[in-house]
């Protein structure tokens, strides 16, 4: 019985290490890294490719949003809003295009260009 248990686990652990092989990040994509300081996103423009990351750091002490127009994820939100405080967001694009952002709070704007990716693996 837990012999059997056993060797069902493994098989499972198998097939989810199969899954992951199989759908995990493009082979070359890319992590980016976006700094929100006072007044600035800072590269105030980024240019990514699908399935590439990008990282937004609070480098101030304040709480700042990133507010989209539209929704670099591919998920097909309207707009895609995130509050930007201690913790790093990380947003995987899925969606080629030009995406607007901006934080309303400090009136800084700044631009995502997502190509699309070599691969076609949107
Ligand atoms: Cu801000």
């Amino acid at each position: 019985m837990a012999q059997a248990a056993r060797i069902g686990s493994a098989a499972a652990l198998a097939a989810a290490v199969a899954a992951v092989a199989v759908a995990g990040p493009a082979a070359g994509a890319a992590d980016w890294t976006v700094h929100t300081y006072t007044a600035a996103f800072q590269p105030d423009t980024l240019t990514v490719a699908v399935g590439d990351s990008v990282t937004w750091v609070n480098e101030t002490p304040a709480r700042h949003l990133l507010q989209f127009s539209g929704d670099p994820t591919g998920a097909g939100a309207a707009g895609v809003q995130v509050g930007l405080a201690r913790a790093p967001y990380v947003m995987t694009v899925r969606a080629p295009g030009r995406f607007p952002y901006r934080c309303p709070i400090h009136a800084m704007y700044a631009v995502l260009v997502v190509a699309p990716g070599a691969g076609g693996g949107n």
